[in-house]
């Protein structure tokens, strides 16, 4: 799982979840309430939000209580996936101290400091601030990262051996983000010793294999054969969901692969103006 969890971890924008409020689920996400958020919780949010799965199945997943899961509880399950569950208030220290004098609130995280004459979104946004304790366990696991580039870790961007079997596997990748996105850059990676896309960068036979993108605009489909470079881009702006599948080859011998040899990774993302949005987040799922 480390994989999503990385991507997640570079896709994930710490303003959203700032700017979560104070009033709402003990731990948004935390479905059998154990106090932490797997993977499979997170997996669990998103299926609510895509009504694949009823709400009773995961209470928690809706962090306000008001009965809904928009994509902002998704984003919340994700934060307590990665960053742990909201503290608790400090109940073990119960001072028998009267008055509670309290301290000066930090001014809620309500606006995000406004992109500061941010440059035009480059394809190589790596390493976010936001503390990823995990990086580089995953350099080596045959898998491009979010953390990872195929300077910091070679290894992952190395063509494996692969005959086609007549095997397929397929992926879902899935898009959310906090506000109207028109342009999206996903690098969709994928272990080389497992599966294969028929063809390279943009020969048709790569193009024939990622269906269901977003009508209209531009669409740029690139395999360098570790993974799928996807771009679209369009006027207005683009549906959260299901943005794409994309049907692989499994190769000959090779175990079936499962979420944790692929990663969707966003390379950059920006709304109408060119301004990057920061918490665009791209999830795989298996059909
Ligand atoms: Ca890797
Ligand atoms: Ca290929």
């Amino acid at each position: 799982m480390s994989s999503l969890r990385n991507a997640l971890a570079c896709s994930l924008g710490l303003s959203m979840l700032l700017g979560a409020s104070a009033a709402q689920a003990q731990c948004p996400g935390d479905c059998d309430e154990n106090a932490t958020v797997s993977m499979g919780e997170v997996v669990t949010c998103s299926m609510i939000f895509l009504d694949r799965k009823e709400l009773t199945e995961c209470p928690n997943a809706d962090s306000n209580g008001d009965g809904r899961v928009p994509i902002s509880d998704v984003v919340r399950c994700a934060g307590s996936f990665l960053f742990g569950c909201p503290s608790q208030p400090p109940t073990p220290t119960p001072t028998p101290t009267t008055v509670p004098t309290n301290p000066p609130v930090p001014p809620p995280a309500t606006s995000p400091p406004p992109p500061t004459a941010t440059p035009p979104p480059t394809a190589t946004a790596t390493a976010s601030p936001t503390a990823t304790p995990t990086v580089s366990l995953a350099c080596g696991n045959g898998v491009l990262e979010a953390d990872e580039t195929c300077t910091s870790c070679p290894a992952d961007c190395e063509v494996q051996p692969c005959t086609p079997s007549t095997g397929k596997t397929t992926f879902l990748a899935f898009f959310s983000a906090s506000r109207g996105v028109t342009a999206v850059s996903v690098d969709f990676n994928y272990r080389s010793d497992l599966l294969q896309i028929p063809g390279s960068r943009n020969e048709s036979t790569v193009r024939a294999r990622v269906t269901g993108l977003p009508a209209g605009g531009q669409t740029i489909i690139n395999d360098r054969d570790y993974g799928v470079r996807i771009v679209k881009s369009r006027t207005e702006a683009l549906p959260e969901g299901e943005l794409f599948a994309i049907e692989f080859d499994r190769c000959t011998g090779a175990a079936e692969a499962t979420l944790d040899d692929v990663a969707c990774v966003i390379a950059s993302c920006s709304d109408e103006f060119s301004l990057p949005v920061d918490d665009c987040l791209c999830t795989v799922m298996t059909p």
